[in-house]
């Protein structure tokens, strides 16, 4: 392994989970070193979520992180957005103005390909928090960044929780199956984020009210957003509070001794209607198909939140 903090690339459609993610890393310089943020069309279209990704950038105080507007629509689908779980904006609840960094030139794709090409192989990790439109791009129009990737850590897909947009898709998957199966059968080492473990990860209300209690502005956006996404997942699933699926992704990089899963075949259905997008896992080990994910199932939930709210209240 080297050395030093983990290289990463955030790909992600902000999304009040992936902003907490994205200001988990921004605060985590020890452990990960954000080369870049890549937005792509998922929760909200792409004007929005590359909107957002700055937002996030400028409330961590960090302007200078270079962000990139990647694909708009996946890859031989129509967009499937989530306004009614983000808001219109994406990320709904608090009122934020605009952010007055820029985007870059540089589309998000040829940054992923540019940078695993420029970089020593094996030293960076790309970690997508939504639809996999833009890492799918890379891996066709560069087949050869495949062996430079270190991993994949990404949240998508689900077995026991089987699906949140259909009965049997999760939207990160659904949204862009294609792209899905293109990330699943690159052969790059995956670990995976599935609603298995994401819907362990709930905002219960002590744990909204440390963020709150920060006195910091971080702080108290995290506690804003929660409390406004949190109110559809507890109408939907009677739960105390909301997953906070995308932050489990960074959270594995830092401290993997917080969750368990285990290393099994993971296939996408691309061709039935009734379960497009469905990730079908072999946990059991039913068939003799290889494994190509470590598939999460655990997490130490109190050991998550310490680590969130230790780091977020350092912005
Ligand atoms: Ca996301």
């Amino acid at each position: 392994m080297p050395q030093g903090p983990r290289k990463i690339i955030i790909d992600t459609d902000p999304g009040q989970d992936d902003a907490v993610a994205i200001l988990l890393a921004l605060a985590s310089p020890e452990e990960v070193e954000v080369l870049g943020i890549c937005a792509v069309a998922g929760n909200v279209p792409l004007a929005l979520t590359a909107r957002n990704a700055r937002i996030v950038c400028e409330l961590a105080g960090q302007p200078g992180v270079k962000v990139f507007a990647g694909c708009d629509r996946p890859l031989s689908r129509k967009l499937v957005t989530a306004e009614y779980v983000h808001g219109a904006t994406g990320l709904d609840g608090p009122q934020l103005p605009d952010p007055v960094m820029k985007l870059q030139d540089r589309h998000a794709v040829d940054f992923i390909i540019e940078t695993l090409r420029a970089e020593p192989a094996g030293t960076v990790t790309l970690c997508p928090l939504g639809p996999l439109t833009n890492i799918a791009t890379a891996l066709q129009r560069a087949p050869d960044i495949a062996s430079r990737i270190q991993e994949i850590v990404l949240m998508g897909g689900a077995y026991f929780e089987v699906g949140n947009v259909t009965p049997a898709a999760e939207f990160n998957i659904y949204v862009d199956p294609q792209a899905a199966d293109i990330v699943f059968r690159s052969g790059v080492p995956l670990v995976v984020m599935p609603l298995d473990v994401t819907h362990k990860a709930l905002t219960t209300r002590p744990r909204i009210e440390a963020f709150r209690a920060m006195g910091t502005k971080p702080g108290r956006m995290v506690a804003e957003w929660t409390d406004f996404f949190e109110r559809f997942d507890v109408q939907k699933y009677g739960s105390e509070g909301a997953p906070l699926h995308d932050p489990c992704v960074i959270a594995w990089l830092m401290r993997p001794e917080l969750f368990t899963g285990r290393h099994i075949n993971v296939e996408i259905e691309t061709q039935s209607e009734l379960t497009l997008g469905m990730t079908v896992a072999d946990w059991w080990g039913v068939t003799d198909r290889k494994p190509n994910a470590l598939f999460i199932g655990d997490l130490d939930a109190d050991g998550f939140y310490a680590l969130l709210t230790e780091r977020i209240a350092r912005l």
